[in-house]
């Protein structure tokens, strides 16, 4: 069963979310990618959240650029957590989007991460299950505990080449 339904505005889209969708597969998270738009396919979008929510889709994770109204668009039609990625597209390269997905009206949250978040997103979205799941749970602390290990390899990089500068 798929657990995130994963929405973006366009394909062009899908390079900024690519590490996103790795970092889900590393946490085990089973995945659907699709285009959809809020403004250019407002009835095919509604339909598929509901056919997701039927499915058994717990987390929908919304990501556009421009005027961002996928993740609210999503929101409206579900009562599953939706979390949004502002893309930095276009001539204002993220800051509409992020102020279009961000400021939702009260009792339809999206839990919007920063411009071009999409690993945040992913663990977000893997936190949010783990509240449910102790195997998701327990992923989560391994990769958490991963990435400390590779922020000390990088600190013992820095000082290899500042002693080598010395
Ligand atoms: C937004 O417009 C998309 O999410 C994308 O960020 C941007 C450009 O879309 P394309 O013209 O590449 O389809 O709706």
């Amino acid at each position: 069963m798929t657990q995130v339904a994963w929405l973006m505005g366009s394909d062009s889209d899908y390079p900024k979310l690519e590490k996103g969708f790795q970092t889900l597969n590393e946490l085990g998270i089973s995945v659907e990618g699709r285009v959809l738009s809020a403004h250019r396919t407002p009835e095919q979008t509604r339909e598929f959240v509901t056919q997701s929510e039927a499915g058994g889709v717990k987390i929908f994770i919304c990501a556009a650029g421009m005027a961002a109204h996928l993740a609210g668009a999503v929101a409206a039609h579900s009562s599953r957590p939706v979390i949004g990625i502002p893309v930095a597209a276009g001539a204002l390269n993220g800051l509409d989007a992020l102020l279009s997905t961000v400021q939702m009206p009260p009792g339809v949250p999206v839990a919007t991460v920063g411009i071009d978040g999409s690993v945040n997103a992913a663990v977000l979205a893997a936190q949010i299950l783990g509240t449910g799941d102790e195997s998701i749970a327990k992923k989560v602390i391994e990769w958490r505990t991963a990435q400390t290990a590779k922020v000390v390899e990088k600190d013992k990089r820095l000082q290899q080449k500042l002693q080598g500068n010395g």
